[in-house]
């Protein structure tokens, strides 16, 4: 199997700047070489960009919304591309790449018959909209975009929504009362740090899976550095105490690699000019090892469930 990285530095998502050095900081702790060792062809097919787009006065609530509508364009296409030749890594970057990763990924999906899932592993659910927001971040915004929830001005049309039956968020304990209210009256499946704490994080997410495989489904895995804690992932721009350990995260990861169900992968927010000496874009590239196979001993295949 081939996995395509694809560079995305993308910082318009937030205010606070440095995700744009992400995809070099992936490529220098050697993202692509590890993936080789597991076995699969890995290709680096450089970064992104977002074309021309009208510059953003930033006037009013929205920041930066001219540039993340370009960027959302591009990347709706270089991701739907991607998914026809191999298991695309986008190598962030903000988390408002999702926008349009996502939005790529599950128009593929749509032509290939299949229903589209959402795995998002993040502190925050990212499920405000224009109006929603209180910060004008639109890293804030992909769940709420792609869901089809609320209106996205001048951004390109989402053709196919991904469900919210179709969406697990995992991790979650930084949520703002719109976000709050509207996905408590959803079906989005949510495992909040406290039922992690109640249940593991195994439970939730088998549970995920198994109607993954049930509905024939691709799946899309989008993590979010701040997902994990703060003490071993200091290299992000929301930090959230009270987050993921290395080992909960990795077994999140060993299980979605046993479930055989990944079909693209986001790698969003690290922000290297926060990180110590590389740890936290070094954590990031061990999780994806995982994610793609990289285990202590061999489990039976369905490990998972
Ligand atoms: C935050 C964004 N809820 C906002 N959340 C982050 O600005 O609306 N997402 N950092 O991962
Ligand atoms: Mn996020
Ligand atoms: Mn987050
Ligand atoms: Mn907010």
């Amino acid at each position: 199997q081939k996995c395509i990285l694809i560079g995305v530095p993308m910082d318009c998502g937030k205010r606070r700047q440095g995700c744009l050095m992400g995809p070099d900081a992936y490529r220098t702790a050697g993202l692509a070489s590890t993936i080789r060792d597991l076995g699969y062809a890995a290709e680096d097919r450089g970064n992104v960009d977002p074309g021309t787009f009208a510059p953003d006065t930033n006037d009013g609530k929205l920041h930066a919304l001219n540039e993340t509508i370009a960027w959302t364009r591009n990347l709706k296409e270089a991701a739907q591309a991607a998914m026809a030749e191999g298991l695309p890594i986008f190598m962030g970057g903000d988390h408002a790449l999702s926008l349009g990763t996502v939005a790529g990924v599950a128009a593929h999906a749509a032509r290939q018959d299949r229903p589209q899932f959402v795995l998002w592993l993040d502190a925050h659910p990212d499920y405000h909209t224009p109006d929603t927001t209180d910060s004008g971040n639109l890293h804030g915004t992909p769940l709420g975009y792609l869901t089809g929830r609320g209106a996205f001005d001048g951004f390109p049309e989402v053709e196919v929504k991904v469900p919210t039956g179709n969406v697990a968020m995992i991790g979650l304990r930084s949520v703002d009362a719109p976000e709050r209210e509207a996905i408590q009256a959803t079906d989005i499946q949510v495992a909040d740090m406290r039922a992690i704490d109640e249940n593991g994080i195994a439970a939730p997410l088998r549970k995920f899976l198994e109607r993954v495989e049930a509905a024939g489904g691709m799946l899309h895995v989008s993590l979010d550095v701040d997902f994990l804690d703060p003490a071993i992932a200091p290299a992000v721009g929301t930090t959230v105490p009270g987050g993921a350990t290395m080992r909960e995260a990795h077994l999140a990861m060993e299980m979605l690699h046993d479930s055989g169900l990944v079909t693209s992968l986001d790698l969003v927010e690290l922000n290297p000019f926060l990180d110590e000496r590389g740890r936290t874009a070094s954590l990031m590239v061990e999780l994806t090892a995982s994610l793609l196979g990289r285990r202590v001993f061999d489990r039976p295949t369905r490990s998972y469930s």
